[in-house]
């Protein structure tokens, strides 16, 4: 038992009772104590790891105990104490660290980066602010919930520096969502200082440019967090809008362990080692008559046991054993797809018409789903895609968003977490670069690490042939079919966009929805009035022959069929991949087994794209069948020209006529 000494932090315990006081001291000491262990067996060498919060635990402990259980909390590194203080049983916890079955991710992801639904936390990615941009989108949720809940978010103050953190609190103030954006300030960011990562005198100086309330808190001081936090959050429950704290503070160990402090002024170090926050209450509730010697002891005995039978189970658990198609099967979510016919009756449509009905009917089959972009609401989008859907929808589900891509994605995760469906509306598929970050690695790795969907639909207008150059013409589905997690549908005709877009609205998993700019007022088709659904994984044979195959998506579906028209005694196979993700190569491979030749063509530049691992894959499944080298045709290696004669150059379609009759001549 350390000795009783003046408190060197000032208390004001206002109407608090013995029964929380004591609380707020065990829920501090609990995530101390297991730290400490932590200290002990990683110079053991039995975990690898420890991001320390040793001398943070007010801040965990404080806005844990001050929010409800329903309520989320977005914590990161440092944040031991929101998951202690939630009660995760220390079974679980030490079972995630080692990469366990009962921890959280099946052995996928280490340390605190997992979620649990059942706990109502919501665990980071490591590129620490699209936390906060998540945390936006579970409050959306509990906003158009009206379940007057509020959600808190962590971040470093070197997390600030991020364009999320900017972007995510400049969309609560727009929403005026109920979110506690909470920056626990503790010196540095691994080792940079405050003063070489932000130039202003506090960080809570920022709330007023993004036209939020902020506060500066003692971050050592459990009482003033904890009572200041519930005042907050009473508030904001009844008055949503967001609010950032500032919480000074100081980070007493090495950014990990391994890395040191030897950076760190010893006598700042001192200083902050004198206010402790566990070490300093403790002395306060000595003077105050609430804790005693015996109650001390008994905490202390009754967390020890916890800690140690909890690491025992947890070294006794044994290692996972790896199971490939385990690990291929939660990439996505389940899918239990519903395939809903066409009606006969139809109507001559256009591709944009046929994607705005698609959405416009999946808003109707679907309440819970929103969809947010640019200039979407009462302008209807650069495209008008969504023309009169405020009017129908309300703005509510219908949201213009400030030009903000991660947040807006991010929120768009969070609105999932929240059991929320949600469409996003790229204005053009090149700004998704902006979002990049969260789709491949929140969005994508969502499912796999912790089982939580991403319910999202990301609408992309893409394509060249239009002259808009460089930055409004790209189609750069490859940058996604890479990665695993993510779905990519690409269809070339307004029938496919209306059942697939459907189909993708009702898919769990992040779909990239490719809409070729070029195609939206150039092509129609009888498109069937009602709702309906198309499978993914089913590419359509639009022509068939003997000859070669034709496999293609996109507008260069339309190229191949040009080239056929003017060739009608070519006997080709055209194949419309239509989804990229997940792929028919049953489709593709039967027909080129049948045909012996086969031509590629897509609208990218080629190197690294679909056609390369489409040619990789007929070589590995068809070479015996095979009676010319497989053909790609892309576009050239350059980015897009704007000038219509260079934009004519760069394009593959040039290309594909001659390469199809030599081809077939080889
Ligand atoms: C996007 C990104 N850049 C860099 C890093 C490496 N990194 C991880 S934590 C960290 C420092 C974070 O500092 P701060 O936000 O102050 O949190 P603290 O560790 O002090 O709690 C850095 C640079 C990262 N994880 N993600
Ligand atoms: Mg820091």
């Amino acid at each position: 038992m350390a000795s009783i000494s003046e408190s060197n932090i000032a208390y004001n315990k206002k109407d608090l009772d013995d029964k929380t006081l004591l609380k707020l001291y065990y829920n501090m000491l609990k995530p101390r104590l297991i730290e400490e262990k932590m200290l002990i067996l990683l110079r053991q060498g039995k975990i690898s790891k420890w991001f320390s919060g040793i001398g943070q635990e007010a801040i965990s402990v404080g806005v844990t105990m001050a929010l409800k259980s329903t309520e989320y909390i977005l914590p990161m590194h440092r944040n031991l104490g929101v998951f202690t203080t939630r009660k995760i049983p220390l079974h679980r916890l030490f079972c995630q660290w080692q990469g366990k079955l009962s921890g959280f991710t099946k052995g996928r992801d280490r340390s605190f980066h997992f979620g649990t639904q059942d706990y109502k936390i919501v665990g980071m990615i490591s590129h620490l602010g699209p936390q906060m941009g998540v945390a936006d989108g579970i409050a959306l949720g509990n906003l158009l919930k009206k379940n007057g809940q509020v959600t808190a978010v962590f971040t470093g103050e070197g997390g600030t520096s991020e364009g999320d953190f900017h972007e995510a609190l400049n969309v609560a103030s727009v929403w005026q969502l109920p979110v506690i954006f909470c920056i626990e300030n503790n010196g540095y960011g691994l080792s940079t200082p405050t003063e070489q990562q932000y130039r202003c005198e506090n960080l809570a100086d920022r709330g007023k440019g993004y036209g939020i309330d902020a506060y500066i808190l003692d971050g050592n001081n459990i009482l003033e967090v904890y009572t200041k936090v519930k005042e907050l959050a009473e508030s904001l429950r009844k008055r949503p809008r967001p609010v950032l704290i500032e919480f000074k503070t100081f980070r007493r160990r090495g950014h990990e362990e391994a890395s040191g402090t030897k950076y760190v002024p010893e006598a700042k170090m001192k200083a902050w080692e004198a206010k402790d926050p566990i070490d300093n209450f403790k002395n306060f509730l000595y003077t105050e008559g609430i804790l005693t010697p015996e109650i001390e002891a008994q905490y202390e005995a009754q967390i020890k046991t916890e800690i140690t039978t909890a690491l025992t189970s947890a070294y006794a658990e044994s290692n996972i054993t790896p199971n490939e198609s385990n690990e291929l099967n939660d990439v996505y979510k389940e899918f239990n797809y519903q395939d809903i016919k066409p009606n006969l009756k139809v109507e001559e449509l256009r591709f944009v018409d046929a994607i705005s009905e698609g959405l416009k009917q999946s808003m109707e089959q679907h309440n819970d789903l929103v969809i947010m972009g640019q200039d979407i609401a009462e302008y209807g989008g650069v495209f008008k895609i969504t023309d009169g859907f405020v009017e129908a929808f309300g703005t509510d589900r219908v949201r213009n968003t400030p030009i903000c891509e991660s947040a807006i994605v991010e929120t768009a995760m969070g609105l999932s977490i929240s059991g929320l469906k949600s469409v996003v509306e790229m204005q053009f598929s090149d700004f998704v670069t902006s979002g990049f970050n969260p789709i491949v690695n929140y969005l994508a790795k969502s499912h796999y690490r912790w089982a939580q969907a991403a319910d999202i639909v990301i609408r992309m207008p893409c394509g060249g042939g239009v002259a808009a150059g460089p930055f409004h013409s790209q189609t750069n589905e490859a940058w996604f079919t890479k990665t695993p997690g993510l779905k990519v549908v690409y269809p070339a005709f307004p029938f496919d966009a209306k059942g697939l877009l459907t189909s993708a609205i009702n898919d769990p998993n992040p779909v990239l929805f490719f809409e070729h700019k070029a195609l939206y007022r150039s092509i129609r088709q009888d498109v069937p009035t009602d709702y309906y659904t198309l499978p993914f994984g089913k590419a359509s044979i639009l022509k068939e022959g003997e000859s070669v195959s034709i496999i293609t998506y996109g507008a260069g579906v339309h190229w191949a069929l040009e080239t056929l028209e003017k060739h009608p005694n070519i006997s080709a196979d055209l194949i419309d991949l239509r989804t990229l993700q997940p792929l028919d190569s049953n489709a593709i491979i039967a027909s080129v087994k049948k045909t012996g030749r086969a031509i590629i063509l897509q609208e990218d530049s080629l190197f690294g794209g679909i056609a390369s691992d489409l040619s990789a894959l007929l070589m590995e499944t068809c070479f015996e069948y095979l009676d010319a080298p497989v053909k790609r045709i892309g576009s050239l290696e350059t980015p897009i020209p704007f000038a219509s004669q260079l934009e004519d150059q760069y394009l593959g379609k040039r290309k594909f006529e001659k390469a199809l009759i030599s081809l077939l001549a080889y």
